[in-house]
């Protein structure tokens, strides 16, 4: 890699994007460059930036000190982007095809250049406008099995692994996910968002007891179980895709956490897209639902039985048990993200632009219930193709 770092933190424009481009060397010498900034998400600067004359172009993120979703008043560390490009790189040499290459990273400039994948799409963007991408599960299935076995005790030798947990200690961040995913949502705060029409099921949900036990206990394994280098924010945003490829991005949010964690709020973002969609139209979501559970636990069982270094790792039952435990976690986290994405801070655009008002309201309700019904029944669900069973019934416009 590169050695440019630069002394002190100032965010990029077009035109100094640009500039620090070519003087990383990236572009041929004098090329003209087109620079944008293309950042949709929540949180950071992204820049893209081409040499029309070769076609070659790169992509230059870069995390502001605040949360671009909610203003300055909100600080945000800058360390994420060095995590991001920490975890960007462990992931590149794990599954490289689904990933993108870094070129550079600048500490103090929380800057990550990194192949661009604009000849891609964002993952909710295509499925919103009826995309169905065939391999989307495959890959994402094979990509979750190896990143969290890999980085788990069961590759990797304990001290090992403690260095690296320690590397991706993020404290910041997971507390975004502590209060957005697993708080927030269940209890009458400011930052909640949500139509008036839905007034009486959100109270409904804040005064149930029984499901804030539940929660509560899926926010203490969120909390304390580092089994694994977590995505930490693996939602349908968070992949671009095409008919051939997937590329997961945007793992500022990672750090060591539960195994069903990344597992839970893909399957929770694809089951929101299942909810926005008509009734003929949701099959190839319930499939990918499918799909990356079992490939998934195909992957996951032959790295097992290949690269196991656990002294109790061809103890009889031992997988099947973990997977049962996986399983029910990933139920639970999935329950948890489709409620947050409905009532919480920050929503999806799934449900948010469906267009007829009635049939919006309805599918939030729905996406409430189910949510609700995945915490509470997670540990009799044997396997995520029973979410279809819950649509069966109502969950369709
Ligand atoms: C303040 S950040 C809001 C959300 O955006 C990120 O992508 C995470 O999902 C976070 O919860
Ligand atoms: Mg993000």
């Amino acid at each position: 890699s590169f050695s440019n770092q630069q002394s002190t933190y100032e965010p990029l424009t077009e035109s100094t994007a640009t500039s620090l481009a070519t003087k990383l060397g990236l572009f041929e010498q004098g090329a003209v460059l087109r620079s944008k900034e293309i950042g949709d998400g929540n949180l950071n600067l992204v820049f893209h930036i081409v040499d029309d004359k070769t076609n070659i172009s790169i992509i230059i993120k870069q995390a502001l000190p605040y949360a671009k979703v909610v203003g300055e008043s909100w600080p945000l560390t800058l360390k994420r982007a060095t995590i991001e490009s920490n975890a960007l790189l462990t992931y590149y040499n794990l599954v490289p095809d689904l990933v993108p290459k870094v070129f550079y990273t600048d500490e103090v400039l929380a800057i990550t250049v990194m192949e661009d994948l604009s000849h891609l799409e964002i993952s909710r963007s295509g499925l919103i406008k009826g995309q169905n991408y065939p391999l989307l599960s495959e890959h994402i299935g094979r990509y979750l099995a190896h990143t969290l076995f890999y980085t788990s005790d069961f590759a990797l030798n304990p001290q090992e692994k403690k260095k690296l947990a320690h590397r991706f200690s993020n404290p910041e961040l997971c507390k975004i996910t502590e209060d957005l995913v697993f708080t927030d949502p269940f209890f009458d705060i400011d930052t909640n968002n949500f139509e008036s029409e839905l007034q009486a099921d959100v109270e409904k949900l804040w005064n149930d007891s029984k499901l804030k036990l539940e929660v509560a206990k899926l926010k203490q394994k969120f909390l304390t179980q580092g089994d694994a280098l977590l995505h930490g924010d693996l939602h349908t945003g968070s992949i671009f895709a095409s008919d051939q490829e997937t590329k997961v991005i945007d793992p500022e949010f990672a750090f060591y956490g539960p195994f069903g964690f990344d597992i839970g709020q893909f399957l929770a973002n694809l089951v929101l897209n299942a909810l926005s969609r008509e009734t003929d139209k949701q099959e190839p979501l319930f499939t990918h639902i499918d799909k990356t559970w079992a490939v998934f636990v195909d992957t996951f069982s032959h790295l097992w039985e290949k690269d196991n270094v656990e002294a109790y790792a061809k103890i009889d039952g031992y997988l099947d048990s973990l997977l049962k435990q996986i399983l029910e976690d990933t139920i639970g986290f999935a329950g948890c993200e489709i409620i947050r994405r409905t009532i919480g801070l920050a929503h999806v655009a799934d449900l948010d632009q469906i267009e007829d008002y009635n049939a919006k309201i309805l599918s939030k309700q729905q996406a409430l219930q189910l949510g609700k019904e995945l915490i509470l029944s997670r540990s009799t669900i044997s396997s995520p193709t029973e979410i279809r069973n819950y649509f069966q019934t109502s969950y369709s416009y």
